[in-house]
C-alpha cells in the first residue's frame, strides 16, 4: 500500500461513518413524523490532485504530514443540505450537541457571505476514527448549506475549475445575480415554510394509501 493509501485509510473511514451517522439523523426525524432540518447528505475524501493544488496555495509540502493534515482541514468532507435557511440552524445546534464530534471551528458564510457569493456554514470538527493501532483523531469539514446554496456552490465550482478562478467579467457578473437569485429563493420559499411543510407531511404519511399492498405491509409492521 502507498504511504498516501496509508495516510488516507482513515479519512475514508471517518467519512463513511459520519455519512451513515448524519444520514441517521435524517432517517430519525422521519421515523418522528416531523419535518426533517436535513434534505440529503453527501461525503467524499478529496482528491488527491485537489489535496496538492491546496498544498501549492498554501505554500506547504506535498506529502502526507501532521502539517498537511492540519492546514487542509477538509480532506474529509461532509455536506448536509436543508431545505430553509432557518433549518441550517436547526442542524447547527444538533451537531454542536453531539458527544461523537468536537468542534474546532466554525465559519458562518452566510450572515457573512464570501465576496463570490458563496454561502454556506462550515463546521471544522475532530473525529476519533478506531483503528487496530488504536484511536486517531482526524480533522473533518462539514458543509450546511441550503438546496438553493448547494445549486449555486456547484454551478460555481464546474466554472471555476473551468476558469481557474480567474472569471471574465460578464461570467462574474452573472454569479454575483445568480447567488442574489438564490438568496431571493431561500427568502421566499421562507415565507411559505408552514404550507410547504404541511403538504410534504401529508404526503409522507398518506403516500402509502394509495398503495394496498403496502398499506397491509405498513399495518403488519406497526401491529395494527
Ligand atoms: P464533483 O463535481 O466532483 O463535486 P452514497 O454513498 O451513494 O450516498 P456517493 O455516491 O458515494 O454516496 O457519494 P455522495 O455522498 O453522494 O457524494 C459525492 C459528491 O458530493 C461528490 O460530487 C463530492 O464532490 C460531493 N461532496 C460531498 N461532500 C463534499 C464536501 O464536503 N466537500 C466537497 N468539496 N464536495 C463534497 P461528485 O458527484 O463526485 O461531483
Ligand atoms: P473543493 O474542491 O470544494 O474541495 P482559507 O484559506 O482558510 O481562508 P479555505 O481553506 O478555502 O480558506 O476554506 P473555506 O474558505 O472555509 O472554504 C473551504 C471550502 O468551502 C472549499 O473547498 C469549497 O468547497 C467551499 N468554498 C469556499 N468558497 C467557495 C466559493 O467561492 N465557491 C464555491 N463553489 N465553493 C467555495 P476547496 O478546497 O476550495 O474546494
Amino acid at each position: 500500500m502507498g504511504q498516501w493509501d496509508r495516510f488516507l485509510e482513515p479519512y475514508k473511514q471517518a467519512v463513511s461513518e459520519l455519512k451513515v451517522k448524519l444520514k441517521g439523523m435524517r432517517a430519525q426525524f422521519e421515523r418522528d413524523n416531523t419535518n426533517s432540518p436535513i434534505e440529503f447528505v453527501t461525503g467524499r475524501v478529496k482528491p488527491l490532485a485537489s489535496i496538492y493544488d491546496k498544498s501549492l496555495e498554501k505554500g506547504i509540502l506535498f506529502e502526507p504530514s501532521d502539517t498537511l493534515a492540519q492546514e487542509i482541514p477538509d480532506i474529509a468532507g461532509l455536506r448536509m443540505m436543508c431545505q430553509f435557511v432557518d433549518d441550517i440552524e436547526t442542524v447547527v445546534v444538533l451537531l454542536r450537541a453531539r458527544n461523537d464530534i468536537r468542534i474546532v471551528e466554525e465559519r458562518d458564510y452566510i450572515s457573512h457571505k464570501k465576496q463570490s457569493g458563496y454561502r454556506s456554514y462550515h463546521m471544522i470538527i475532530e473525529y476519533p476514527v478506531q483503528t487496530i493501532h488504536g484511536e486517531i483523531n482526524i480533522l473533518a469539514e462539514i458543509q450546511i448549506r441550503t438546496l438553493a446554496m448547494n445549486f449555486w456552490a456547484s454551478i460555481e465550482h464546474s466554472l471555476n475549475y473551468k476558469y481557474k478562478g480567474i472569471f471574465p467579467e460578464e461570467i462574474k457578473k452573472r454569479l454575483q445575480y445568480a447567488a442574489e437569485a438564490a438568496f431571493r429563493l431561500d427568502e421566499e420559499m421562507s415565507l411559505i415554510r408552514g404550507e410547504i411543510q404541511e403538504a410534504q407531511k401529508y404526503f409522507s404519511e398518506n403516500k402509502e394509501l394509495s398503495h394496498p399492498n403496502l398499506l397491509e405491509s405498513k399495518n403488519e409492521r406497526e401491529g395494527t
